[in-house]
């Protein structure tokens, strides 16, 4: 078994005082240090929009939080977040990003958003972490970070559907909780088969 940490985007823009702050988001970043050290590998995501990005409310002149049709379905509509190069979107500066092997981003077609660290929110356009991951051997996964019903969310499911034995680790997430997302992303991971520590 080879066995990897991947830390979906532990960002400033995800902790209090971000744009898209999660409650708590800062408060699983020393867990989720202390525990690099027990993965053969450690693998970072990072959110990485550009401004105007389609994802983003003020794109559309919409409300925050509202949803819209895109071509590839439903989509949620942010605040503007986590846009390439700004200070929002870094990495929040106790995370150790050191101990990382790969640093993966995501988010940056201006079309399509990416929850997931595996495929867009089309579900077919593929970021390239799955084989970086095969051709390492890595065929056990635990997943941590922000947010839980979102990013985290997508990514285990997609790891699954992979075939990856994959676990998300409760303690070291925190999720945003809109409108019944945190229970729906329960609900669908357990039932996809995702291993809930
Ligand atoms: C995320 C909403 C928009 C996440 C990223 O990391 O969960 N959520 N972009
Ligand atoms: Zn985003």
């Amino acid at each position: 078994m080879t066995h990897a940490l991947i830390v979906i985007d532990v960002q400033n823009d995800f902790c209090p005082g971000g744009a898209l702050a999660v409650a708590g988001g800062d408060d699983i970043i020393h867990g989720i240090n202390a525990t690099m050290n027990d993965f053969d590998a450690v693998i970072l995501t990072q959110d990485w929009h550009p401004a105007g990005h389609s994802s983003f409310a003020s794109t559309h002149d919409a409300d925050p939080m509202s949803v819209i049709d895109m071509p590839y379905g439903p989509q949620v509509l942010w605040p503007d977040h986590c846009i390439q190069g700004s200070i929002g979107a870094q990495f929040h500066a106790d995370l150790q990003t050191d101990r990382a092997d790969l640093i993966i981003r995501k988010g940056y077609n201006p079309a399509i958003d990416s929850y997931s660290a595996f495929f867009e929110n089309d579900k077919t356009t593929p970021t390239g972490l799955e084989g970086y991951l095969r051709t390492r051997g890595i065929n056990t996964l635990t997943l941590v970070g922000l947010a839980t019903d979102f990013c985290v969310n997508y990514s285990a499911v997609d790891a699954t559907r992979l075939g990856f034995d994959t676990t998300v680790s409760m303690g070291l997430c925190r999720a945003i909780d809109f409108d019944g997302s945190l229970d729906a992303a329960k609900a669908g991971m357990q039932g996809a088969g995702v291993t809930l520590g």
